[in-house]
């Protein structure tokens, strides 16, 4: 069976994930084929609406990195071709509905997360771990995270924090929680109801508001203006919750950490078009460099989770280094489809 498929079902076109054994990692072919399909059914005047499911316990971990760690000159084709299906969700002129039942992160929030609509269970786990690899928050996320209340999206960004249904909810990611024993019955709405909007509210649940205590803190230590001065607060603050975020900050490449906090920073008021731009120039310098690699190797190939960052520490990082993170790529700037059928 193919690793993505499409078919049509009523009103709707219907994607599913169908790369079971990977979490439904994204592949170069899987993301060209979901830009094929939405270009197609753009034109399509029976598609009315796009659903995006999965197969098995996950709905998407992220992109297949391990393939990029063997074919490293495939990379920016492979990130290109993601980030451009990612920009077609965002000016998508149809309804793009994810049904999120289970793991969400990285690639998986790029391919949900600029619809119209995510609807996610009691099993969601959502999160953009990247800084944990010697990568950063792409695939649109930049856009996603600064938009969040207060300093929310710069916490997530950072931290790699994992939310499930209700803290998803909570910061704008879910718009529709609902339950697993649900997504058949919102398969079903989004395939034949003519009223999208009410049938889907039918489905939703209650959930937890964040917790304002931790959101209060949150925003007042991720507002300092370096990722030094957030640890030096989280450091003086002593209780456990930032010990254990501090701890988990200084685990992460340095380097990620250090181009994460501007790109977040700098993302806000941009709009998605600009903030994938962005995200594809700071790609390819991060695929010339060092801590990728060594990320993907001890979190994903030879497991032993132990990266060996380089540089080591935040003060080795060079700010000129970081700033030509900025800088428009040799081989140009990532190239965006004009509309939703463009080629
Ligand atoms: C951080 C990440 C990713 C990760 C683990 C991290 C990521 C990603 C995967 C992943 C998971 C399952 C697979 C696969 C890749 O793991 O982005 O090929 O089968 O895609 O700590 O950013």
């Amino acid at each position: 069976m193919s690793d993505i498929q499409f078919e049509t079902v009523g009103r709707a076109g219907i994607v599913t994930l169908n790369r079971v054994k990977a979490l439904n990692a994204l592949t170069e072919p899987m993301v060209r084929e979901l830009g094929e399909a939405l270009r197609e059914w753009a034109r399509d005047d029976r598609v009315e609406r796009v659903a995006i499911r999965a197969e098995g316990k996950a709905f998407c971990a992220g992109g297949d990195l391990r393939d990029i760690y063997t074919r490293r000159s495939e990379a920016v084709p492979f990130f290109g071709a993601e980030y451009q299906t990612n920009y077609r969700l965002g000016i998508y002129e149809k309804p793009v509905l994810s049904l999120i039942d289970g793991v969400c992160m990285g690639g998986g929030v790029g391919i949900s997360a600029h619809g119209s609509h995510r609807i996610a269970t009691e099993n969601l786990v959502f999160a953009m771990p990247e800084t944990a690899i010697g990568l950063f928050p792409d695939v649109g996320a930049s856009h996603l995270l600064s938009g969040m209340d207060g300093e929310a999206g710069l916490y997530l960004g950072l931290t790699g924090a994992r939310l499930g249904r209700d803290g998803a909810t909570a910061v704008g990611f879910v718009t529709h929680p609902t339950e697993a024993g649900r997504l058949g019955d919102a398969l079903d709405r989004i395939a034949h109801a003519r009223a999208l909007e009410a049938g889907l509210d039918e489905l939703v649940v209650d959930t937890e508001p964040r917790d304002a205590e931790e959101a209060a803190f949150i925003d007042k230590v991720f507002g300092a203006d370096s990722v030094l001065a957030i640890l030096e607060r989280l450091d003086d603050e002593g209780n456990d919750f930032a010990a254990e975020t501090a701890a988990t900050i200084r685990k992460m490449s340095p380097t990620s950490l250090e181009v994460t906090f501007r790109e977040i920073r700098r993302a806000e008021g941009k709009s998605l078009g600009e903030c994938l731009t962005t995200e594809f120039r700071i790609l390819n310098q991060i695929l010339e460099g060092h801590d990728l690699y060594e990320g993907i190797r001890a979190v994903l190939i030879d497991k032993d989770r132990n990266p060996k960052w380089s540089p080591a520490t935040l003060e080795g990082v060079d700010a000129e280094e970081i700033e030509a993170h900025f800088r428009k790529p040799h081989d140009g700037d990532l190239r965006l489809p004009s509309g939703p059928a463009a080629p």
